[in-house]
């Protein structure tokens, strides 16, 4: 579903937004932060690339799930379709609930926050010709309006952090013990770039001291890819996206 994952990682990696861009199967990104390369991988969303969608997510130190706010079927169907991908992810991994497109619905987030950015125009909204049935959410009743001209923003953030509980009950991991909802779930757009750098700096910042330990504790979760040619200290984490 077209949700923005392949131009959020664009506005990040490359600081630019364009209108239509195809993801074949996946990409990867690799982001230098301090001494470290962070490998960032980009799935494409069809049911087709499902198999490559779980062989991304082996090992990975973070999830990003993707929704757009204008799309209460792009939620939806990152529970029903996307999630399970997620079972070869790393046990420690954490999860981060992502609403693109904010730009839509949302004025705060139509003003660019960097200097390649632009305020958004009229962009015709998304839509997806696929039906999914819901099993676990149901659209809300009256979808929030914020203006004539705004689409409808479908998803709030309470409904992203309903889904973060669900995916934390889904993990079987404690409430108490995880990274709360508040931290997790983010608003963003990759139009505009608004929260784009917050979203993968907060989370580079909560994989690395993780993968930091298992690395001393010599059990790391990453693939030192730099092994056979000796050292540089160079280390290679995953960080995955669907
Ligand atoms: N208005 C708006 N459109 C977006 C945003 N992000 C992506 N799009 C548009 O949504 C469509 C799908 O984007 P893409 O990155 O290919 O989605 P993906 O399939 O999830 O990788 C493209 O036409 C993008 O221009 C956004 O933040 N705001
Ligand atoms: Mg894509």
């Amino acid at each position: 579903m077209n949700v923005g994952k392949t131009s959020l990682l664009h506005r990040y990696m490359d600081r630019t937004f364009k209108d239509t861009i195809s993801t074949v199967g996946g990409a990867f990104f690799l982001k230098q932060w301090g001494p470290y390369h962070i490998s960032i991988w980009d799935t494409a969303g069809r049911e087709q690339f499902h198999g490559l969608g779980s062989m991304y997510c082996r090992g990975a130190a973070a999830v990003i799930l993707t929704y757009d706010v204008t799309s209460w079927q792009s939620l939806a169907e990152l529970e029903e379709r996307f999630l399970s991908l997620t079972d070869t992810a790393h046990h420690d991994c954490i999860y981060a609930i992502v609403g693109n497109k904010a730009d839509l619905t949302d004025t705060n987030a139509q003003l660019a926050q960097d200097s390649d950015g632009h305020s958004g125009d009229s962009d015709s909204l998304e839509r997806t010709d696929e039906q999914v049935l819901s099993a676990c959410p149901t659209p809300p009743a009256s979808p929030v309006s914020l203006s004539g001209l705004m689409p409808h923003k479908q998803v709030t953030h309470e409904d992203a952090v309903a889904l973060y509980g669900r995916i934390l009950r889904y993990k079987g991991l404690e409430e108490t013990s995880s990274l709360p909802a508040e931290k997790m779930c983010f608003e963003t757009s990759a139009k505009t770039g608004y929260n784009v750098d917050t979203l993968f700096e907060t989370l580079f910042d909560l994989v690395l001291p993780s993968i930091l330990r298992k690395r001393n504790e010599n059990q790391g979760c990453t693939v030192n890819l730099e092994d056979s040619r000796g050292g540089g200290g160079s280390k290679r984490s995953r960080s995955g996206c669907c």
